[in-house]
């Protein structure tokens, strides 16, 4: 399609003013940016048709990812820098006066998941292309991702998010292979030679319309695909309502459910999960059957995945195609069906178990609803078989119970692995959550530590450090991220670590320079730059972190001469709509930036910057310019993390607990090369259990924790209004459940220590370059190969 600088101008030009109907100078920068993007989708066809027709006649064993969430961002950069030729068109541009960067700005990210969950699923991709592994993803393509973020004198507002305003260019509607997914109506069975049928009547169907986006692998010609699932009307029965037909069917696709820890109640969302699942099980089934002829191998030529339990009736509808629109028997396809699925478990948090009332899921979903129920009646026996006469350990793994279809034991039951996302998380899955389903099914469980991808996460968001790092270890790296370990031979060359400092303050100089154009603030570059960025959560504690901004604040009006280093605080972080707490943080967090800031007392040496809308191309533009990152949740809660994952690699020094992957890093990069404080997992849990935990104690015999909670409510706060009394109840009154008074002594000393040591700058950089060469661990292509050769069993995967 063009291969030289001088053939992109070209194709270019022409197409730019046939698809804008514009002479070249008259057209705007959405122009500009859709032309390239639909040029660039053209130049991948070719690898992507390429791609589809070997998966078809080679028979490859296809993975497939089902996720409710896909927290993709941009793609201009990714797919130009995976395609290789993010050059060529750079300066192709530049030869027209046109400014690539001004390009990738124009992209809207796709914020199509809440954080971590959604975030994994899109490096996953990035991975399985790049590994030439054929792994695709399924997904909805809602209309409305993630809600924007505005901060009005420090309050969240939310406004809908509009990433399709303009459409979007990396997408494929393909109408022709559209399913018609059943809500509501009746079953009606029949039999038939001593065999019963069933029949869905009296549905309201809708269309599930697929939108194909492209996954180019980097330096390699494979490119999968993500599926996106539109839902759009099908046909109106006569005697309904149409607009309202019309409303609830465009609804299943409206807007991302803005929590990914609250769903109760919530109908839409169940609807979302099954229309996910059940047009994505059924192309799946017969994109297998054109390739193959016989279902009862399905399992050796197809891995299905479910990220966390929100595509499990994945398997029910599974069951549901295998016997009803196949007639297969139960056995057969309960058989088929448990050697495809594995689960991902994200998390132990209750509220994100998700449970489903009876009387919402059954008549919703009736044929699914009989099929699990059936599942578990079987489920029960087979434990009543294996615990005879232990009533309460099988009432604490049935599927449905009390009224409620749990939906992590449907998945546990009906996949033949389940993980978790570190090696804490799985131990606390077996040894406590799970632990009954463990003691059944010991061999299903096992740990895959999470990943990110190293190419958008430092290759394309952090040029002047891969740059550093390729003039000095080639750019193998990039393929095989194990290979940044060839960094530590630098450790001891102070004009490499010099390097690395610069390139750390030209990302700190670029963060400075958004934070006074977007927040009016002045911060140093040279000043430390501690970022706690993540969703806002109380189990996350950005409250300890701004807990302890306050009390440094005091220690320089009690002594304006204290020996304090400049310290630049940032904060990026969404509340869920609904999540009051979570708010009254975020107001927190401006009211210490309000209060200290341009104090006096404080010369400077502290600056609080919240920045507004925390996304995947903001997170991309805060984490390069990082020296401290912070990951301080209490222990037992962070399942794992991706974002400390993302700062290492960074070359920013992690202060965290023992939580999540935070103990894998400490595991890479040794004790001294990171900051640890604050109490332990099994800490946690007994004090938790024994209630042997007053918070009220702290209060009263640590000074500093009295000073700042009473600032809280005395009115030392800017606008406080009453707001932070809930804040305050929550530490004393509720005694404080995520033990942020207990750690936070811990927490000041590991400060001190993080200060001290910034002040040796060579030793600094130095642990900074550790922590970069020993990231290549935290890469998703490890994640992925463990997957594959592990969970998946696709041959020919090295774990490099
Ligand atoms: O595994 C990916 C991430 O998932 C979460 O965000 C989640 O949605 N449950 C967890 O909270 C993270 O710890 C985890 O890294």
């Amino acid at each position: 399609m063009f291969s030289s600088q001088e053939e992109f101008k070209e194709a270019y030009l022409k197409k730019l003013e046939m698809t804008s109907g514009k002479a070249f100078p008259d057209t705007t920068l959405q122009d500009r940016y859709d032309t390239l993007g639909q040029l660039i989708r053209e130049y991948i066809s070719m690898n992507w048709i390429q791609t589809n027709e070997q998966y078809r006649y080679q028979k490859q064993k296809q993975v497939y990812y089902l996720s409710i969430e896909f927290l993709l961002g941009r793609l201009l950069r990714q797919n130009l820098m995976n395609l290789g030729i993010y050059e060529l068109v750079e300066e192709g541009l530049g030869d027209l006066g046109i400014d690539l960067k001004d390009m990738e700005d124009v992209e809207q990210d796709a914020a199509l998941g809440n954080g971590g969950l959604g975030r994994l699923a899109a490096c996953f991709l990035d991975s399985m292309a790049s590994m030439d592994l054929p792994g695709h993803g399924y997904g909805i393509r809602y209309k409305h991702g993630l809600f924007e973020q505005k901060i009005v004198n420090g309050y969240q507002m939310e406004l809908p998010e509009q990433w399709l305003r303009h459409g979007y260019v990396w997408e494929v509607r393909k109408p022709d292979l559209m399913m018609q997914i059943p809500f509501w109506g009746r079953i009606e069975s029949s039999e038939k030679d001593g065999v019963t049928s069933f029949r869905h009547v009296d549905a309201e169907i809708v269309a599930a319309v697929p939108y194909d986006l492209p996954v180019v692998g980097y330096g390699t010609t494979t490119v999968n695909t993500l599926r996106l699932w539109n839902a759009e009307p099908y046909a109106y029965k006569a005697g309904r309502d149409m607009m309202k037909y019309k409303r609830d069917t465009e609804a299943i696709t409206e807007f991302l459910y803005p929590d990914d820890t609250q769903d109760e109640g919530k109908v839409l969302r169940l609807k979302q999960q099954y229309f996910l699942v059940s047009a994505s099980i059924r192309t799946i089934l017969e994109s297998y059957l054109s390739r193959h002829g016989d279902l009862t191998n399905l399992h050796e030529h197809v891995a299905i995945h479910i990220n966390d339990t929100h595509p499990v009736l994945a398997i029910p509808e599974m069951m549901r195609v295998l016997i009803d629109e196949y007639g297969m028997d139960w056995d057969s396809a309960w058989g088929v069906t448990t050697k495809t699925f594995a689960y991902t478990n994200h998390t132990t948090l209750s509220e994100a178990l998700e449970r489903w009332l009876v009387r919402i899921f059954q008549p919703l979903l009736p044929r699914i609803y009989m099929i699990i129920d059936e599942i578990n009646e079987r489920f029960c026996r087979d434990l009543w078989d294996a615990y005879p006469g232990e009533w309460g350990r099988i009432e604490g793994m049935a599927i449905i119970a009390h009224g409620e279809v749990k939906m992590a034991h449907l998945a546990i039951a009906g996949s033949h692995s389940v993980n978790g996302v570190a090696k804490i998380h799985t131990n606390i899955l077996k040894e406590r959550e799970m632990n009954l389903f463990y003691q059944y099914f010991p061999g299903k469980f096992n740990s895959k530590t999470n990943g990110i991808t190293h190419r958008r996460w430092l290759l394309n968001s952090n040029p002047p450090l891969a740059s550093l790092i390729q003039s000095a270890i080639g750019d193998a790296w990039i393929k095989d991220p194990s290979r940044l370990s060839e960094l530590e031979s630098f450790t001891a060359d102070s004009a490499f670590l010099e390097n690395l400092h610069k390139a750390k303050q030209l990302n700190k100089k670029r963060l400075a320079d958004r934070i006074l154009q977007t927040n009016g603030i002045v911060v140093d570059p040279d000043s430390i730059f501690d970022i706690q960025i993540k969703r806002l959560h109380a189990y996350k504690r950005q409250l300890l972190n701004i807990l302890h901004i306050l009390h440094l604040f005091n220690r320089c009006q009690e002594n304006p001469d204290a020996d304090i280093p400049s310290r630049t605080f940032i904060f990026g972080a969404k509340a869920s709509p609904g999540y009051y707490y979570a708010k009254k943080i975020i107001k927190l967090i401006h009211s210490v930036a309000d209060l200290v800031n341009d104090h006096p007392a404080v010369k400077g040496r502290i600056k609080v910057v919240f920045l507004e809308n925390y996304r995947v191309s903001l997170a991309e533009e805060i984490i390069p310019a990082a020296d401290v990152s912070q990951q301080i949740s209490t222990a037992s809660k962070e399942a794992s993390g991706t974002g400390n994952m993302k700062f290492m690699m960074n070359g920013a020094l992690t202060l965290g607990t023992l939580d999540g992957a935070n103990i894998e890093i400490q595991e890479q990069v040794g004790d001294e090369n990171i900051f640890i404080f604050g109490l332990r997992a099994e800490e946690v849990m007994k004090q938790q259990q024994d209630g042997s935990y007053y918070s009220m104690e702290y209060y009263h015999h640590d000074e500093r924790i009295k000073k700042m909670l009473d600032q809280l409510i005395d009115g030392s706060l800017p606008d406080a209004g009453d707001h932070f009394e809930t804040i305050y109840d929550s530490l004393l009154a509720e005694n404080d459940e995520f033990f942020v008074l207990r750690d936070f002594d811990s927490y000041a000393k590991a400060h001190e220590r993080v200060a001290s040591a910034y002040r040796d700058q060579e030793s600094w950089l130095r642990m900074s370059l550790i922590n970069i060469a020993r990231s290549g661990y935290f890469s998703s292509d490890r994640t992925i190969a463990e997957y594959a050769r592990e969970i998946w069993r696709i041959g020919g995967v090295g774990l490099r």
